[in-house]
């Protein structure tokens, strides 16, 4: 396999103007022909056009009207090279013939429950027709399909509908033309029996907008909250952003196979059914978050991603960072923007700090892939969503809307990079950014140390920090980087101090805004040691560092735990009050862990329960950020911090600060569940879902107690619930203990929602990830029920990517979880190697295990490695991870 790199980029030889598609549906083969305006880049040039292709037959091929023989071009398994096509503009016409019914791996044209859909990012297109498959080609297209018109009755590309009509044979034909220019990734194209809910959104110049939301008959009354969220999602962007959309139509398919969550093709998003169909009875709080957040991620690439696109895919972080960034705003200006952001932390630091730290480590823009499916990483997205937060934190709100107002003046309809961002940020501000762009280049999670000093006598407060960005495959040294660190300083009655002047770089430089006193500033760090001295102090503050997670960075501070105490009970930055009860948490955890792993009896800190009950009782607290703040950290996360990752230990550990607090809490607790009943219908709201949210968590809490009473109680919450959110939570909270009851309440819930395949995954991912001994046994069983399907990447994630998320039944030292997952992606592969590639991954932190784990793991990784027939998309993770 051939890696590619970002320094050999080049701008193509030809571009194309025009593309007209024709397709025509058939079950045996589906033909496709395409007629492209083709002209070179550079007048007179006649160098070969390198087309690419994979999986295609092909028909025919002509330049001006002419048909080619052999020898005017060449033809291999993945490319087809025009020779020395004619100088100057040309047309080219190629017919050709795929297989969408034997498409298993879910790119290209393939049939989804009987219809016709497609996926083309990142480079799925060449599996469809032979062309230059790469963002930096930006054509209009038109697209005519045609079809059995009885099984095919709705078809569905980008742009409007400009003409239908009906052929010979019972077919039908229609034609479709998008007006805007576009890289060939956003092409879609659906054919099928669908049923539409239709609705219209009126934007603020007036253009009356037709939105859809296809879906099979059956489903349709699970759109409502779909088209809730999609008219939010324009209404937002126009407020936020002053962007609106740019077209008549706008078209979500949902299909129930889907390798990834949502794909932004022009006007026609094609979705995961998961991510749009919803009703009480059947998803959670969760589902419908996520179905807002993603509905506007995909319409927000409208600009961000379509508009203005990315010049090649190392700079795809340039759209997705971007649109990460926007939909999380988006999801906090519609729920608590506070809890969203715990939320958004959470993941980083449960996900993205460990790839950060491992072999898959690599940049928000990485420098080289082999596949580039394999980089749609929580790197590229989250990270990269920080990498934007911080302009915004450097510029305020109105500096970064003028720099993304300055970005699309500069680039719309241009395909661009990370440095055309970078400089539009600073342009429109005329901001010093110095060596930001770091960001996009350095991989590794830095690390920062403060030591703060109060001086009684010169009231001043003095912060010194130092970073280390660690060493990540290909970048052994790594450069100092520019980390805005928010501050706040508290007094000792927990109000907020005035800050005046800071002292830094041999200058005293005013904090004051417009004559008054500010309470929160952005320190710069940018030297690998450096000091800030804050003056006018007048007694010694506690600090509040990093408020709102201000950059992507491991903070240790030299905070005390009564500091921490203190910020948790009053911090004004709430997010930070939520970190202080985390910071505690982790070093409990880690102290625990070591005491675990030397024999030693547990004991909790009774200061930490009091801590916590504080919080519980605090009615004056948003019932879901109290929530976050009773949940201790991810196994993930301490494993994470650990020198040797001891699944065994820190799941020990977790599971008996969560009966204690359990034990300690029950009064507490019981009556956070009576008081956070409701007969009411259920409503999406920020406070119902909080008071849900909040309840939910008292009873997984008290059901870990294994007291019959509890267990009744929680079997009682399961049979009165209205809700899958209640449902489902009384259901895993009676789940975590083995036993009959356990065993009857999950063939309850089957039984159920057979019916319900979304459902359904849910019952798969919650006995896939349960910590029962030996579960493995009880997953391979599961991979055998009627329900089951490996060809449905839903389902492989529910249970092969559920299994894996738990750590003691994976990591289990008698290696059965890592031989369940080895036999697995080889099975896997040869159907889907995305899916593949993704579950394989979750060996890729072998080394961070003990020896007998990692050599366990390392004979699974070279087993895969051994396989004829491997795909790239596995190759590549797996030996990256052995490498
Ligand atoms: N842009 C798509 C991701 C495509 C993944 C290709 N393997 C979804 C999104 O981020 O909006
Ligand atoms: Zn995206």
């Amino acid at each position: 396999p051939k890696e590619i790199f970002l320094k050999d980029y080049k701008l193509p030889d030809y571009y194309f103007d025009t593309v007209d598609l024709k397709f025509s549906l058939g079950e045996e083969k589906t033909i496709v022909s395409s007629k492209i305006a083709v002209f070179p880049r550079i007048d007179g040039s006649t160098s070969p056009l390198v087309l690419v292709g994979q999986d295609l037959k092909l028909l025919s091929i002509k330049v001006n009207n002419k048909e080619l023989k052999e020898g005017d071009y060449h033809l291999d398994a993945r490319r087809l090279t025009l020779v020395s096509p004619p100088s100057g503009a040309f047309t080219l016409e190629i017919d050709n013939e795929i297989y969408p019914h034997k498409n298993t791996s879910l790119e290209g044209l393939y049939k989804s429950s009987g219809n016709f859909c497609t996926q083309c990012e990142a480079e799925g297109f060449r599996k469809i027709t032979y062309y230059q498959d790469r963002p930096d080609i930006m054509a209009k297209y038109t697209c005519r399909i045609e079809a059995d018109k009885s099984l095919y009755p709705v078809l569905l590309s980008n742009g409007n509908l400009i003409e239908q009509g009906d052929l010979e044979g019972g077919k039908h034909y229609v034609l479709w033309e998008d007006p805007f220019k576009k890289p060939c990734y956003l092409f879609a194209l659906v054919g099928g029996q669908l049923e539409s809910r239709d609705d219209t959104f009126t934007t603020r110049s007036g253009r009356k907008v037709s939105l859809r939301i296809w879906t099979p008959a059956q489903d349709l009354p699970k759109t409502a909250h779909a088209m809730y969220s999609l008219k939010a999602a324009m209404k937002w962007d126009e407020d936020v952003f002053g962007l609106e959309y740019d077209l008549d139509l706008f078209n979500i398919v949902a299909v129930p196979d889907f390798n990834m969550g949502a794909m932004e093709n022009k006007s026609l998003n094609i979705f995961n059914s998961k991510l749009v169909l919803a009703s009480p009875e059947t998803a959670t709080d969760a589902d419908y978050a996520a179905i807002l957040g993603v509905i506007g991620h995909e319409y927000f690439h409208n600009w961000t991603g379509n508009r203005v696109t990315c010049r090649d895919w190392f700079q795809l972080s340039l759209k997705e960072g971007l649109t990460v960034f926007r939909d999380q705003e988006f999801s906090s200006d519609m729920g608590s923007r506070t809890v969203k952001r715990i939320a958004d932390v959470s993941r980083l630091r449960n996900f993205q700090y460990p790839q950060d730290a491992g072999p898959m480590a690599h940049p928000v823009r990485p420098h080289s892939y082999i596949k580039m499916d394999n980089f749609y990483t929580v790197t590229v997205y989250e990270k990269g969503a920080e990498v934007v937060r911080m302009y915004k934190t450097l510029l305020g709100s109105q500096g970064f809307r003028k720099g993304m107002d300055l970005y699309f003046q500069r680039h719309d309809g241009q395909a661009v990079t990370c440095e055309d961002f970078f400089a539009a940020m600073r342009d429109a501000n005329g901001a010093d950014f110095c060596n930001f762009l770091l960001w996009y280049s350095q991989a590794g999670t830095p690390s920062v140390k403060v030591i703060s000093s109060y001086n009684a006598d010169a009231h001043t407060f003095s912060l010194k920090f130092s970073q280390d960005v660690p060493p990540t495959p290909g970048q052994p040294v790594k450069e100092p980087m520019f980390i805005p660190v928010a501050v706040g300083l508290l007094d000792s009655s927990g109000k907020e101090m005035p800050l005046t002047s800071v002292y830094h770089n041999g200058a005293l430089q005013s904090l004051a805004s417009n004559g008054g006193p500010v309470y929160s500033t952005v320190l710069r760090v940018t030297k690998r040691e450096e000091e800030f001295v804050l003056s006018d102090i007048n007694e010694r503050p506690i600090p509040s560092l990093l408020r709102n997670f201000s950059a992507p960075i491991r903070l240790e501070t030299d905070l005390t735990d009564s500091d921490l105490f203190f910020l948790l009970a009053h911090d004004s930055d709430e997010f930070n009050r939520w970190e202080a009860g985390q910071v505690l948490a982790r070093k409990l955890m880690l102290s625990l862990v070591s005491d675990f792993q030397q024999s030693k009896p547990l004991v909790l800190n009774q200061k930490f329960v009091h801590g916590l009950r504080s919080m519980l009782c605090d009615s004056s607290l948003d019932k879901e950020f109290i929530s976050k703040a009773i949940t201790l950290p991810g196994e993930g996360e301490i494993m994470d911090m650990m020198d040797i990752a001891d699944p065994d230990a820190v799941h020990a550990v977790r599971t008996f600060i969560r009966k204690q607090l359990a034990q300690e809490l029950k009064t507490e607790l019981l009556s956070t569940i009576e008081s956070n009943r409701s007969s009411d219908e259920y409503v999406f709201d920020h406070p119902s879902m909080a008071r849900r949210a909040l309840k939910n968590i008292a009873l997984a809490y008290l059901a870990a107690l294994e007291d019959p009473e509890l267990t009744e109680l929680a079997l009682c919450e399961y049979r009165n619930a209205t809700n899958m959110t209640e449902q489902f939570a009384a259901l895993a909270a009676i789940a975590q203990n083995p036993g009959q009851n356990r065993d009857d309440v999950l063939a309850d819930f089957y039984k159920k929602w057979q019916h319900d395949f979304l459902v359904v995954n849910k019952w798969f991912a919650l006995q896939a990830m349960s910590d029962v001994p030996g579960n493995v046994e009880n997953v391979r069983k599961l991979l055998n029920h009627p329900a089951f399907d490996l060809r449905n990447p839903n389902k492989v994630y529910s249970l092969v990517g559920g299994f894996c998320g738990s750590p003691v039944n994976f990591h289990s030292k008698d290696g059965s979880g890592y031989k369940f997952l080895g036999e697995l992606v080889v099975q896997l592969d040869k159907i889907n190697p995305q899916v593949a590639s993704r579950m394989v991954s979750a060996f890729s932190r072998w080394r961070r295990y003990d020896e007998t784990r990692q050599k366990l793991a390392k004979a699974q990784l070279e087993m895969i490695m051994s396989t004829n027939g491997l795909s790239e998309n596995v190759f590549e993770i797996a030996s990256k991870s052995l490498a």
